[in-house]
Parts: C-alpha cells; structure tokens; sequence
C-alpha cells in the first residue's frame, strides 16, 4: 500500500501538469477547446433532464462548477489508476492517460462550431502529462537503493541506471516529493494563467453603447431602501439570476461577432456588432424568468434592456415570409432556443439587448448581444450569445430544450413571492411588514397582489412603483406580528382580473405555478 501511494499520486500529478498547459493553451487559441471545459458541457449535454433540474435546485447558480468538479474528480481517479499502472509498465500508463486526453480531444472537436486547430489544447495536454510522468518515474527510479527494478519483463524496464544503493531512503523520498510538489504548482500556475487570460480576452466594460433614441426617465424610486428585505426595484446586473447550460463563459471579440438573420427571410442579412449599435435603439425595463423557477424561487429577476426591436431586424432582412412558425436562434456555441413566431411578432417589444442597466452585458448575461422577450421563460426566449436568427419551421428543427421534451410554448405564469420575512426566520413581535415582488406579465400587468396570514381573509397589499405592463411590481403589507408560529401566504392577480392558482405543478415542463408559503416564527 505504502508502495502504491506515490505511483497513484505520479498520475494525478502528471494529469493535472497536462490540463493545466492544455487550458493555457486553449485560453490563447479557443477557450473552449479547453479539456476540462469541453468535457464538462459534454457532461452537461448527456445529463438527463431531472437530474440537470435537480442539480439547478440543489445547488443553484454552483450546479456547473459542482459538475466541472465531478468531471474532474472522475478523471484524477482514472488518473490514479494510470500511475499504479505505469508502476509495471510505463508504456500502459502513459497509453492511459492518452485514451483519457482522447476522450478529450474527441469531445472538444464534436462541439458544433469546433476547427481541427481545437485539437491543439488536448495534444499539448497528451504530450505534457505524458512528459511529466516521465520524469517523475525517473526521478523515482534513480533515487531507489536498488539498482534492479521489481519487472520481470526486462525490455519494459526503464532505460536509466538507477544510482544504486547510494542515496539514503529519506532524501530519496524528499527528492521525489519535491518534484512532485514542483509539478503541482506547475500545474496551478499554467492552469491560472489560462483563467486570467481567458478573463482579459473580452472586456464588455471597453465597449461602448449608444444611448437610446428616446432614454427612458430613471425609475421611480422602489420599496427597497424604505422597506428592508424586498428585492431590489431594479436588480443590480451582479446580483441578477444567471441561468444556462454552460461550464465558463464564452469569450466573444466584439469585433469578431456578427448576427446572421436567415431563413425565410427576403434577404439574409448579416450584421456587425457596430451595424446593431448603429441601429434605432430602444429602451425597455423588462422582467426576466426561468421557467426552471419553482414557486418562491430566486431565478427571476427585472432589469432596463438597451437594443434593437426585433421587429426592426426582421424588417431590415426584407421581412418573414409565409412558411416559418418559429424563430430558431443559436448561440456562438450551437446551442439552439426557439420562440413561437406567432408570439415574438404579435406586438410584445421582443428585442436583440446589448446593453443590460446601463452597461454593455456582462459576458454571464450574453456579452455582446441577447434576445429578450416579455411574457416569455428565457429557454424559449432570452437566448444569449446570440450568433444567428433563423426564421424556420417546427418541422424542419427542434431546439435544444424541445429534444428535451420541456414546452413548445411557455407563457410566463403570473407569479409572486414573499421576501421578508424568509422562511423560518424569528421575528420580533410587533408593527412589521411582510413583502416581496410579483409579475404579472401582458394581460395588463400586476393589479393587485394579496397577502393571506394563517390561512385567514386575502388582504390588499400595497403597491410599489410601476415601470409597465412587462415589469414586475413590489409590494407590502403592514402585519402586527403576535408571538407564536405563523403561515404567511400571496398571490397576485393581474390587469383582467385573473388571479394566481393554488393549483400546484412542478418547472418541467412549462414552469411552476402554486402559491409560495412560508412558517415563521415570532418571539414571544
Ligand atoms: N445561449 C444560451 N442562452 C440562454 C440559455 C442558455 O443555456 N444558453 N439559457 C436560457 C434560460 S433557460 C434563461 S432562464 C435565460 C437566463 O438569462 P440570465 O442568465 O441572463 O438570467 O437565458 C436563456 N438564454
Ligand atoms: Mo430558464
């Protein structure tokens, strides 16, 4: 055992050198060439629906750096295996951890925009891990006290004389824990140097934005700075949700980035970034929702679009013709989202966003261009990164989260959540006030959201400020807390007088419905 330890640690060690020089690598030429990162989406692609569902709710916005782990924890233990190998016979190892960089390389080349050049990344990390076990195994061998290794098959042996008998065991450990310890932080060093690159290639702060033709006012003033606890009016873009299938970020040079619009179109029409920014620009405040959003849950959030209207795109293209029924949209990756074209074009301000609260996008929301459309849950609307509009048809193609059997069409359900108190919190008993956000879009926006206490009369809360039919509204209500356990309960109703159903559904396949309720407990 005492043996086998350092051989399996020589694998892990050499694979770690490989991926660390194999992610520099791919940060200079295509950071998702990246070993790690190719296998990983690959990871993501494979997982099945549920448990994808289960790991956003378990482990929210960390489910990709959570999978990125497992992935990684998956290899080091194959990895592992390989050293043990390599401790018999090296040429088996080291054949290891190539069909493991295979695997790599394979998944990196079948992503939907990949070039033979993304080959490059995983060859650097075959030759490098190769190259690192190397040296460890003959750093080993020729600190040993025995000249004779333990192989019975003499052609497969080592080349190196060991140096026989004259180092003393405890140097001779030292010297092998040394390199491995060098290699380590080799590995974390060209690994971090591959982030920081990747993090410097595309800086959506040194691009600048045109104002709007006619610039919205500032917001009026939200609930937040009087009425502790409610979310923000307008979400700061740090704190806004973030929800997609990716492992990193995908790193966009502006002036590499064109939008394709194609399809049954009157003429494709391909356009630059500065063509958009030259374009009628818009303003619009415009609250966005994942459908993967359960009742009460935080993948919701209401921010000011700055873009395009895609009514002006389609136009610019010479219009749609009569055959499309979807807009088929796909990200600088390949991954597809589809809105119904009926629902996109029946008025509602769809627009291609550059600009999110004031700022080019953060590259986490769709750095340099993403769609936005109101009424509708981002997987069949918000797509970011965006690369190409096609106006196509349901028969020719199915979009990514369609093959995954979630909904064609996904009309936001109205929708509202208490903030404050949280769950479970102890309240001081007393004058205090229970509140949160509702969204009631199209169909006339929030009219009314409600407040139930312990299963008692609905009561009226009282309304923040409006920013339109497409933007959510938030409310509160005084409550004198007595002592004791307490349920808490809204719902909203919206502009035709519809109101929120207690009737419950889960996320899959078109979005949760059900009235979000809370126990807290006040002091006494
Ligand atoms: N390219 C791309 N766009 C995407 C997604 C994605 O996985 N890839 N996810 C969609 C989903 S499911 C949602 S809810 C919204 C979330 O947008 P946000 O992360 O900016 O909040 O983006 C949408 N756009
Ligand atoms: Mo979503």
């Amino acid at each position: 055992m005492k043996q086998r330890l350092p051989w399996a640690a020589f694998g892990v060690v050499a694979t770690l050198v490989g991926t660390g020089a194999g992610h520099l690598v791919a940060s200079l030429l295509e950071p998702a060439s990246s070993p790690v990162l190719a296998v990983g989406s690959q990871v993501i692609d494979l997982t099945p629906v549920p448990m994808k569902e289960w790991a956003i709710r378990t482990f929210g916005t960390a489910d990709k750096p959570i999978l990125i782990g497992s992935v990684l924890a998956g290899v080091l233990v194959l990895a592992a295996v390989a050293g043990l190998v390599t401790r018999r016979r090296f040429v088996l190892g080291a054949g290891i951890l190539v069909a493991l960089v295979g695997i790599a390389a394979f998944t990196a080349l079948n992503r939907p925009a990949a070039e033979v050049a993304d080959v490059v990344p995983s060859l650097v990390t075959a030759v490098v891990a190769v190259a690192a076990l190397a040296l460890l195994v003959r750093v080993e061998r020729a600190t040993r006290p025995d000249a004779v290794p333990t192989s019975d098959a003499p052609h497969l042996r080592l080349t190196d004389a060991p140096v026989a008998g004259s180092v003393p065991p405890a140097a001779r450990r030292r010297t092998v824990l040394v390199t491995a310890g060098l290699l380590t932080v080799t590995a974390a060093v060209l690994g971090g140097a591959g982030r920081l690159i990747t993090g410097l290639r595309t800086r959506p702060a040194d691009v600048d934005i045109p104002a709007a033709l006619r610039p919205l006012g500032p917001l009026p003033q939200g609930l937040e700075g009087r009425y502790d606890g409610i979310t923000p009016f307008q979400v700061p873009n740090r704190d806004f949700y973030r929800v997609d299938t990716r492992l990193d970020v995908p790193i966009i040079d502006v002036d590499d980035w064109t939008l394709t619009i194609k399809g049954d179109v009157g003429r494709e029409v391909v356009l630059t970034f500065d063509d958009i920014a030259a374009m009628e620009l818009v303003e619009r405040d415009i609250t966005l929702t994942c459908v993967s959003n359960s009742v009460g849950g935080p993948y919701v959030g209401g921010a000011r679009w700055r873009g395009v209207l895609l009514a002006d795109l389609l136009a610019l293209a010479g219009g749609v013709g009569s055959v499309a029924d979807q807009l088929f949209c796909t990200d600088v990756d390949g991954m597809t989202i589809s809105t119904p074209l009926e629902l996109a074009t029946d008025g509602r301000d769809a627009m291609l966003a550059i600009a999110m609260n004031g700022e080019a996008l953060p590259r986490e929301h769709g750095f340099p261009a993403r769609m936005v459309i109101p009424g509708l849950y981002g997987f069949i609307s918000a797509t970011k990164w965006i690369t190409t509009m096609e106006l196509t048809t349901y028969a020719q193609k199915t979009s990514y989260w369609e093959e995954r059997e979630w909904a064609t069409e996904a009309p936001i359900k109205i929708s509202s959540r208490i903030d404050t108190p949280r769950a479970l919190e102890e309240v001081e008993p007393g004058e205090t006030f229970v509140g949160g956000i509702a969204w009631a879009q199209q169909n006339g926006g929030v009219a009314k959201v409600q407040v139930q206490v312990d299963g008692g009369a609905w009561q009226d809360a009282r309304l923040g400020p409006t920013a339109g039919n497409d933007y959510w509204r938030q409310w509160y209500l005084p409550w004198t807390a007595e002592s004791g356990a307490h349920t808490l309960s809204c719902r909203v109703v919206d502009g035709k007088g519809n109101t929120q159903t207690p009737a419950r559904a889960n996320p899959f396949p078109s979005g949760a419905s059900g009235i979000h309720t809370l126990r807290v407990t006040v002091a006494g």
